[in-house]
C-alpha cells in the first residue's frame, strides 16, 4: 500500500470499527403475513436459538454486539425470565439491546393500549410498560423502544383527542420510570394496523410527546414508517437538529412497512440518511451522552434464509456507512455555499458509487474476519447444522412481525 492508500484504510478501519447495528431477536424467528406463514426448518424457536444465531451474526461482520428483545416474545414470563437472558448473554457473548414491550399482542388491545377508552386497560398497557423499564434496568439496557399499534379504523368512532391525553399522560409516566441513563424510544407509523387513524402517525406526533415527556425521550425512525416519496432524511436532520433523534430501525420498501432487505430497493434513501447523521456527528456537536443515536434492524424475512438476509443487511450497512462516511464534508460544505450546484452533486453522488467492498474486506482480513461473511456463512456447515437440529421442531405456530 502507498501512502494515501494507507491512510484511506486506516480512516476507513477506524470508521467500520467503531460502526454498530443492532438485529432484532424477532428477526431469526418464524413469522408471516396476515395470509400464512411460511415455516423455516432453520428458524429459532427458542431465545437460546435467537441469541446463537445473532452470535452468529456477530462473529461473522463484526458489527453486531446486541440483540433487540421484545418482551412477550422473548420473555414471556417478564422479569421472571431476565436471569435466563442474562445466562444467554454470557454463553453467546451477545448483549441485549433495546427492550420492546408488546403492547398489541393481546385480547385486551383491540381498540388500543395507552389510548384505549378504558381506564383499567390503559393501567394495565402502563405496568407492561414500567416492568418493560425495569427489565431493561436489570440487563443494562439503555433503550426501551415503545411501538404502538394504538389508532382506529373508522371516522368518527374514537376521540382523536381524548387519546392523545391519555397518551400522554401514560407516557409521562413511564419517563418518570426511567433510570438517568435510560432513554425511552417513540416510534412512528402513518397506518397498519390501523387504517383510519393511528394515534402516534408521524415524527411530528412523537416530538412532540418526547419533548412533553422529558430530556429521557427521543423519536425512534423506522424507514419504513413514512408514506411513500416523503423526504425521509430531511426527517432526520430535523431531529437532529432538534436533538430528538434516537434511533432508527432500518429495513426498505416498496410500498409500505415491507420488511425488505436494507438497500435492496433503495440503498441511494439509506446513504442521504448515513450523509445527514455523520455531518452532524462532528465532535463539535452535541455532546449530550444520551443522544447516541441508535442503529438498530427491523426486518424479518419470510422467504429467505433469515440469517443470510441478517447477514447481507449488516454488510449492505457496513458499506453505505463507510460510503458516507467518507465523504469529503468539508469540501462539500464550499461547493454548497457558493451554489456549485454540479459539482457539489456530483461529489455527492461520486461517494455513493465508489465501491468500497475492497476497503471492507480488507479492514475484515485485518480485524480477523473472512473477507466475505455471506460466503463464509455458506462454507462454516452453521446453517446446515442447525437446519438438521431444528426442523422436527418447527410448528406452524408463529408471532407476526
Ligand atoms: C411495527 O411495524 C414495528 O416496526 C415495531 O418496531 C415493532 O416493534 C416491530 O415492528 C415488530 O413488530
Ligand atoms: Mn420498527
Amino acid at each position: 500500500m502507498n501512502q494515501p492508500e494507507s491512510a484511506l484504510f486506516d480512516n476507513a478501519a477506524h470508521i467500520l470499527d467503531n460502526f454498530q447495528i443492532e438485529i432484532p431477536s424477532w428477526g431469526f424467528a418464524n413469522t408471516g403475513t396476515r395470509f400464512g406463514k411460511f415455516v423455516q426448518p432453520a428458524a429459532a424457536s427458542t431465545l437460546e436459538e435467537k441469541f446463537s444465531d445473532a452470535a452468529e451474526v456477530h462473529r461473522l461482520t463484526g458489527a453486531t454486539p446486541t440483540l433487540a428483545l421484545h418482551v412477550l416474545w422473548d420473555l414471556p414470563r417478564g422479569l421472571a425470565d431476565v436471569s435466563e437472558v442474562q445466562t444467554l448473554e454470557r454463553r453467546a457473548g451477545i448483549r441485549s439491546g433495546s427492550i420492546n414491550p408488546n403492547l398489541f399482542q393481546d385480547q385486551q388491545y383491540k381498540y388500543g393500549s395507552l389510548c384505549n377508552p378504558s381506564a383499567e386497560i390503559r393501567a394495565g398497557a402502563l405496568q407492561h410498560v414500567f416492568d418493560s423499564i425495569e427489565i431493561a434496568k436489570r440487563l443494562h439496557a439503555r433503550d426501551i423502544s415503545l411501538w404502538l399499534a394504538d389508532g382506529s379504523n373508522y371516522p368518527g368512532t374514537q376521540s382523536i383527542r381524548k387519546r392523545i391525553e391519555w397518551l400522554q399522560a401514560g407516557l409521562n409516566d413511564a419517563h418518570r420510570q426511567l433510570a438517568r441513563d435510560q432513554r425511552l424510544l417513540v416510534e412512528y407509523k402513518p397506518f397498519e394496523p390501523a387504517f383510519y387513524h393511528t394515534d402516534i402517525a408521524d415524527w411530528g406526533m412523537s416530538s412532540q410527546l418526547c419533548r412533553a415527556m422529558g430530556p429521557q425521550a427521543f423519536v425512534l425512525v423506522d424507514t419504513g414508517h413514512h408514506y411513500l416519496s416523503q423526504n425521509i432524511e430531511q426527517i432526520v436532520a430535523w431531529l437532529l437538529h432538534l436533538d430528538l433523534l434516537g434511533g432508527f430501525h432500518f429495513n426498505d420498501r416498496r410500498y409500505a412497512d415491507d420488511d425488505l432487505t436494507l438497500g435492496s430497493i433503495d440503498p441511494y434513501q439509506i446513504f442521504r440518511i448515513f450523509h445527514e447523521i455523520c455531518q452532524h456527528s462532528q465532535p463539535s456537536q452535541s455532546q449530550n451522552p444520551l443522544n447516541r443515536i441508535a442503529f438498530m434492524i427491523d426486518q424479518s424475512h419470510n422467504l429467505k434464509g433469515k440469517i443470510e438476509a441478517m447477514i447481507q443487511t449488516v454488510v449492505t450497512a457496513q458499506e453505505l456507512w463507510l460510503k458516507a462516511a467518507l465523504i469529503d464534508r468539508d469540501q462539500l460544505a464550499v461547493l454548497q455555499q457558493s451554489c456549485d450546484l454540479v459539482a457539489a452533486e456530483e461529489l455527492f453522488r461520486a461517494a455513493f458509487w465508489r465501491d468500497v467492498r475492497p476497503l471492507v474486506a480488507a479492514w475484515r482480513e485485518s480485524r480477523r474476519m473472512a473477507a466475505n461473511p455471506l460466503a463464509a456463512l455458506q462454507e462454516g456447515g452453521y446453517v446446515e447444522r442447525i437446519t438438521r437440529e431444528r426442523a422436527s421442531k418447527q410448528s406452524a405456530v408463529s408471532s407476526y412481525a
